[in-house]
Parts: C-alpha cells; structure tokens; sequence
C-alpha cells in the first residue's frame, strides 16, 4: 500500500500505526508546501483536499488520519487496535477516534487564533472543555480504552504530542504521562525517527 506522508506533519500518526501493525508499505512524499507536488494525479485521486496523509490499498483509497488509523485497525489489526463492532468498547472506540478531528483540533485552533469560545455554538465545545474531557475519559487509566492500547491512543498521544510541542498541553500529569507514554512505543519512536531521516 502507498501512503501519500509529508515530514513535520499529521502523516507520522500513520506510519506509526503502520509500524504497529507492522504492514508492509511504500511511503511516497508529497511536499504540501509545493503546489506543483500537490497536482500528481495518484495523489489527487487519493485525497480529495489533497492533504496529507492520504493512503492507497491496491486501489482502496482513504483520505485523513482519523479515517485511515480506523481502516488500517479494522482491516489489518486482526483485533487488536479496534474493538470488534458488537463490543461494548466499540462506542467509546469511536468517540475518541472522533474527538481528535471534532473536537481536540478546532479546539486547538480557537486557542491558537483567540477566538472567543463558544461552548454551546461551536461543535467542539471549547477548548478547556475539550482538555477536561479528555483528562476525565483517561482518568488513571494508560490507555483510552483502558489497558489495551487502540488506534485511539494513536490519534489521541499523536495529538497530546503536538500540543505539548505548540506549547498548549496543560501541565496536568494525565496529558503529559500519556503523551510520554505513547513516546516510549518503539512504533512511534520509529515513525518519529523515520521524519527525521527526511528532513
Ligand atoms: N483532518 C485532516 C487534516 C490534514 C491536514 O490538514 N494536513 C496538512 C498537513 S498536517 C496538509 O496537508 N496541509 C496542506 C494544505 O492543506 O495545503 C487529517 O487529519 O488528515
């Protein structure tokens, strides 16, 4: 499978549940920042936004990380990285798939351009709210969905990670000890790793 990645940017999300997985895979780089890179029509037909990442399975293609962390679990993680569809962990497993795009990155954007929150208008609450949730749903447990790692803990750390790197993760020991939870994963390491040899 291609999967259209672009250093410094959501595409490491994907590539660590790649190596999670431990899937065979061909990484072909797209420079968003070039809008001639942006034009290559596997690309195009791969994402509708033309965002990275984008991925292609033998013609199977899927656009956005959320999406893609939820077809690569379901298809390939045999069990293992998403609950079954009649498990009562299937629920909260797609809550929080859906929390990072829905929630935890508008939330990200009101804070970084101050908007003024507006919790009962904006369909991601506000930013504060969106941290509680998130500290409250981990509670003292190390994973989302409690000891058993899932694609949501790869959208959820790969999220903590960028706002402690933005410098807009709170100081609370939930968010930060998950974050350097997921970090010591030898599959993230790897995928982290991996953008720094393209850079
Ligand atoms: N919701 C999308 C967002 C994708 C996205 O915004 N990707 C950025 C890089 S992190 C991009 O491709 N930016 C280039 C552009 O939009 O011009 C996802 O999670 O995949």
């Amino acid at each position: 499978m291609k999967l259209y990645w672009c250093p410094r940017t959501r595409s490491s999300r994907i590539v660590w549940i790649l190596e999670e997985l431990g899937a065979d895979y061909e990484l072909v780089t797209v420079d968003v920042r070039d809008p001639e890179a942006r034009k290559d029509p596997g690309f195009r037909a791969a994402s509708p936004m033309a965002k990275v990442p984008a991925l292609d399975d033998g013609g199977i293609r899927v656009a956005d990380s959320a999406a893609i962390c939820l077809y690569l679990a379901d298809r390939y993680g045999e069990g293992r990285f998403s609950p079954a569809v009649d498990s009562p962990d299937r629920g909260p497993f797609l809550f929080w798939m859906c929390f990072v795009p829905g929630t935890v990155e508008p939330a990200m954007a009101e804070k970084a351009g101050h908007w003024t929150p507006n919790r009962t208008a904006h369909g991601w609450g506000d930013f504060d709210s969106m941290i509680s949730t998130w500290e409250a749903g981990l509670g003292d447990k190390p994973w989302i969905l409690g000891d058993h790692f899932s694609a949501a803990d790869v959208m959820l750390g790969s999220s903590a990670v960028f706002l402690r790197m933005f410098g807009m993760l709170p100081p609370s020991a939930v968010l930060n000890d998950y974050a350097d939870r997921c970090l010591e994963r030898s599959a993230y390491r790897k995928a982290l790793a991996l953008e720094q040899d393209e850079t």
